[in-house]
């Protein structure tokens, strides 16, 4: 097995089972009737390009090291979609109940976006992954975003693959304006949000006597 497949696996067994765990915590939801602030969840070992570009980019030697895993936060990266702004904090206040995983670090980008327009929330955690070596601690990046965050954010991702980072100031203002404009569509949904709860739970009660067990 190479070096680099055996530093990622208990990344990839982290990833795998925090989204195991995290979609669970949306199935608890479910069972209880309750209006989840989970709408979905994603997850990826970061791709050894990236690992790569963000050697290159933080001045690290492009080998397998501790060094490695302690700069580079986001090999293990797992991604909340919530449906509301609040939700986000509810979330991050579950994760932080959570005896099998411990919060080390939070980024909060939802009152301080970033220049480029970026909103979100970040926390790295510590993870233990049990291996047939013993148990190994391994950091993860969860990052919780609205939907509309979420959709601001695929786009400028892509958009970034077209200009390397570099965009035109044009297209640079666009996009910030995009994303205040999708930062207003989550203010906007929050204060309707209790219509929104009673409408989905209506719904959902609807298609449950649509398929009676
Ligand atoms: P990818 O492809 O998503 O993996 P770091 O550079 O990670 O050491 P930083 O910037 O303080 O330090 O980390 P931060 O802010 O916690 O988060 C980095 C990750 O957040 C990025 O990972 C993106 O996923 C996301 N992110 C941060 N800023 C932006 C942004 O302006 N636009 C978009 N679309 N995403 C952003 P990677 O490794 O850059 O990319």
């Amino acid at each position: 097995m190479g070096q680099w497949e055996r530093f990622l696996g208990p990344y990839k067994q982290a990833v795998d089972e925090l989204k195991v765990k995290l979609k669970g915590m949306r199935s608890q939801f479910g069972i209880n009737n309750t209006n989840s602030p989970i709408e979905f969840v994603t997850g990826r070992v970061k791709p050894l390009a990236s690992i790569y570009d963000k050697t290159l980019e933080k001045g690290l030697p492009f080998e397998p090291s501790e060094q490695l895993a302690h700069e580079i936060q986001d090999i293990a990266g797992l991604r909340i979609m919530c449906q509301f702004i609040d939700d986000i904090f509810t979330v991050v206040d579950l994760i932080r109940q959570r005896k099998d995983m411990t919060i080390i670090e939070e980024r909060d980008y939802i009152s301080h976006s970033k220049s480029s327009g970026y909103r979100s929330h970040h926390v790295i955690v510590q993870y233990p992954v049990e291996t047939i070596h013993g148990t190994k601690i391994v950091l993860a990046e969860i990052q919780i975003r609205t939907l509309a965050m979420n959709f601001w954010a695929s786009i400028e991702h892509s958009l970034n693959y077209k200009y390397k980072g570099d965009f035109p100031e044009e297209i640079k203002n666009r996009l910030q304006r995009a994303a205040e404009a999708a930062f207003q569509l989550d203010e906007e949904m929050s204060q309707i949000r209790s219509e929104i709860h009673e409408a989905q739970a209506y719904f959902t009660e609807l298609k449950e006597g649509d398929n009676p067990k």
